[in-house]
């Protein structure tokens, strides 16, 4: 493989608008927010206009914590559907909206509540560890949530040594690998974007720029982890790059969303996404669900709003609110 393909651009699997249609629709959103007062949050993963025209960027935990001390009652959250409706649970007062309806995610799409109560039952008497990347109903069966910014931390704050964790076997992996002394039995679930990155690519990438630094987020595999030189959820990754000044180069294992922040943030060194091509393999087609169109309409008819039902949302809220008592893990 040549350096050429490593950097190569994939056509995009979403609508690009033209230069001067996505400046009036950026003006317009901004305006709108301000005149509505609503806050706008964007995930990490969102398309880079989308990102640009928030007023804070974040990974899952960030955005959660920032929709709280947020005095706006009105919050447009550009994510997938399981963040804006942590993000209720959360704020019960407030008006969430989700640009887009489908917005979903594959991974907190395998587990249901039937299935982790059922689970429950072949592992009696186990924690329930639920990755955030789940449903309100999922959380309400579990005793505490966690993110790729928290796992570590919070499965060593429990008394219990015996723990169930959902639904991401990959990160359940990882973390029961910092956690030896813990007895973690991990649900199969994974996230596809995440999961089709295979080791022989990041190698592949790793001999092309041998000096390069491979970060990489905790939903990959094994054989991926293994060639990483960090390992972080992807606020995690910001951080980890400021770890090494003397580095020019990085491979970076996770939705390509979020090299648009990395590159802002450092303009003076080179992101590649470590399957060699951006959008081609680690690109979460429901992520890009929410564009600046979708965007607009829904501040502008203030829609979709989310809606949890208050007594799952009272359950789903105690795991979360003890998930937000424990330390990010570094
Ligand atoms: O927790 C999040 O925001 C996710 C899904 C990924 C990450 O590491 O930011």
């Amino acid at each position: 493989m040549s350096t050429g393909a490593l950097e190569r651009i994939a056509p995009l699997a979403y609508a690009q608008v033209d230069e001067e249609r996505e400046v009036s629709l950026k003006q317009e959103i901004r305006r709108l927010a301000s005149a509505r007062k609503a806050l706008i949050l964007a995930h990490n993963y969102q398309l880079p206009e989308v990102q640009d025209v928030a007023d804070f960027v974040g990974d899952s935990l960030g955005l959660a914590l920032e929709a709280q001390k947020d005095p706006r009652e009105t919050i447009v959250f550009c994510g997938v559907h399981f963040m804006a409706e942590s993000a209720k649970i959360l704020n019960p007062g407030k008006k969430v909206l989700l640009p887009s309806l489908a917005a979903g995610c594959s991974l907190s799409d395998s587990i249901t509540a039937d299935s982790l109560e059922d689970w429950k039952q072949r592992y009696p008497g186990r924690a329930v560890v639920t990755y955030v990347n789940s449903s309100a109903e999922v959380k309400a069966q579990s005793d505490i949530c966690c993110t790729s910014a928290n796992a570590v931390s919070v499965i060593r704050s429990l008394s219990q040594q015996k723990i169930l964790f959902t639904p991401d076997r990959n990160l359940g992996r990882w973390v029961a690998r910092q956690v030896p002394e813990k007895d973690i039995v991990i649900y199969d679930g994974c996230c596809p974007t995440h999961d089709v990155l295979r080791g022989t690519q990041v190698g592949a990438g790793k001999r092309q720029r041998p000096d390069a630094v491979v970060i990489a987020h905790p939903e990959c595999r094994e054989d991926v982890l293994a060639l990483a030189d960090e390992v972080c959820s992807t606020t995690g990754m910001l951080a980890a790059v400021a770890r090494h000044p003397e580095a020019k180069t990085f491979l970076i294992a996770t939705e390509w969303g979020l090299v648009h922040q990395l590159k802002k943030r450092f303009p003076d060194k080179t992101f590649i996404v470590a399957d060699g091509c951006i959008g081609c393999r680690l690109h979460c087609p429901y992520m890009k669900m929410n564009d600046l169109e979708s965007v607009l309409r829904c501040i502008r008819e203030d829609r979709f709003e989310i809606r949890v039902h208050p007594e799952v949302a009272s359950r789903a809220r105690i795991a979360l609110e003890r998930m937000m008592a424990v330390p990010r893990d570094r």
